[in-house]
């Protein structure tokens, strides 16, 4: 990332912004995932500000279907958020039909023009993405962080949007984006801006989840991701350790919560834990990473699952993904009270069927192919959170953290949904997972797209075989053009 590559993403984010002030309403479309509800949460508020009338919606997917359904809309201009880059050729084809008016905000690939082999993007007027300038989309730049430099180029007069930028660095984490050292590129600057306009607090602090609300030994507990021996996924070695602590680790016979300890518990606890990972042959890579930038919203309270950015990013990712985005959005907007307690209780359904879709995979494993694994949840998990899955699960016993994984799962519109998750390795090696869905879904007749580094596809039901072969091939390609 340089310098001129964030001027020239202002530049374009200039010509959207333009184009939506002289628009007499406009409809923003969104993904239904954590960042893009923080989109469309960012979107809408710099839209409001702007006083331009605006209805916000959400959906699953942008296939021609919905495409199609788009046209109907009595709005002048369609704002996609978080996603569209992947459907561009067909929203310009809608476009030149004069169906709708679109801008694009996002941060997946394009989809590149079939006619070509070059890997030319294809491009818009108002087309607002990070790689078009040679910005990182899985990395640098969130879809809400995309909608965040169109919220500043909305500006006028004594707007301020600045605020919006927690929303941003939700969207972010919510994407997975934050690296040991935290955000990185122009995430990083936006959350800057977030501290410096009083939104934000960035420390660093335990890397653990849960800290808000999580009572100590389920903090501990539930370290899976970094493979502590007798503490990650053991109950009683986690109270164990924290018995062993000569610290107040309770308070009136109830475990206290991370938030709770004063600086120096916690600085005592975490000397303990690095004597513990060491004694116990923890790699000093894993060791480091316990400590990383955390990053908090000084507007929530202290202790509620809204105050960490992690947190924050669960919550919305148990509404939106179980046919609720209306709350996860309400919540973005400012709302709690009814809002909150729907989501809370979304949430606790959301950990009970990632806990059993994990459950599944212990049980049942990953098919092992050469240059890959992959498994088929059917109707066990739901495709809304089957990527989450396997994104938790690589990496796991049972799995190889060196092969991209692929999970399979019916919908319930009758299809197949596939997503795939790699590893920053994987890519710089040649990985690129959003080519591999989108050739591999093309190829049974479905469609796909997304990131280098995480795609998803959906494609007829009974393809999995031939998506499975073509995905191997592609995969083959990848790996091999890289090595020679
Ligand atoms: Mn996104």
């Amino acid at each position: 990332m340089t310098d001129s590559a964030i001027s020239q993403l202002q530049n374009r984010a200039d010509q959207c912004a333009n184009y939506l002030l002289d628009s007499k309403s406009v409809l923003c479309i969104s993904h239904i995932d954590a960042d893009g509800l923080t989109s469309a949460a960012i979107a809408t508020q710099a839209i409001q500000r702007a006083n331009i009338p605006l209805e916000t919606a959400f959906s699953k997917r942008l296939g021609e279907p919905e495409l199609k359904q788009l046209t109907k809309t009595d709005h002048e201009t369609i704002l996609f958020t978080d996603f569209g880059s992947g459907q561009i050729e067909k929203i310009i084809e809608y476009s030149e039909k004069g169906n709708f008016n679109p801008i694009i905000c996002d941060h997946h690939q394009p989809s590149i023009a079939p006619s070509s082999n070059s890997h030319t993007l294809i491009d818009l007027d108002f087309h607002l993405n990070p790689l078009l300038f040679e910005i990182d989309g899985a990395s640098e730049l969130s879809g809400a962080g995309t909608c965040y430099f169109l919220a500043r180029a909305l500006e006028s007069g004594s707007v301020d949007n600045r605020d919006l930028a927690s929303l941003a660095v939700v969207g972010a984490i919510g994407d997975m984006q934050a690296r040991d050292k935290g955000l990185i590129g122009p995430n990083k600057i936006i959350a800057q801006e977030g501290v410096d306009k009083g939104v934000l607090d960035i420390k660093l602090d335990l890397a653990f989840y849960g800290k808000q609300t999580r009572p100590l030994p389920k903090l501990l507990e539930y370290s899976s991701e970094f493979g502590i021996p007798s503490i990650s996924n053991n109950p009683s070695g986690s109270i164990r350790f924290l018995k062993n602590l000569d610290i107040d680790v309770r308070e009136n016979g109830k475990w206290k919560f991370w938030v709770d300890l004063s600086h120096s518990d916690k600085k005592a606890i975490v000397n303990e834990l690095v004597k513990h990972a060491i004694s116990r042959g923890l790699s000093i890579d894993k060791i480091s990473s316990f400590i990383s930038p955390v990053y908090e919203l000084t507007q929530e309270l202290s202790g509620t699952a809204l105050r960490e950015a992690t947190e924050f990013s669960t919550i919305l990712n148990a509404t939106a993904r179980y046919g609720r985005p209306d709350v996860g959005l309400s919540i973005c907007l400012g709302n709690r009270n009814k809002s909150l307690t729907r989501a809370k209780n979304l949430l606790a359904v959301h950990r009970k069927n990632l806990a059993e879709g994990i459950g599944l995979l212990n049980r049942e494993g990953v098919v092992m192919e050469e240059n890959f694994q992959w498994f088929h949840a059917q109707d066990k998990i739901r495709d809304t959170i089957v990527g989450i899955v396997a994104g938790m699960v690589l990496g796991m016993d049972g799995t190889d953290p060196n092969k991209p994984i692929f999970a399979f799962a019916k919908t319930e519109e009758g299809d197949l949904k596939v997503s795939s998750r790699g590893t920053p390795i994987l890519v710089k090696n040649g990985l690129n997972l959003s080519e591999v869905m989108r050739i591999s879904a093309e190829h049974v007749g479905g469609e796909g797209g997304g990131h280098d580094i995480a795609a998803g596809a959906t494609i007829p039901l009974q393809t999995e075989k031939l998506f499975l072969e073509q995905i191997k091939t592609t995969l083959e390609l990848q790996l091999y053009n890289s090595s020679s």
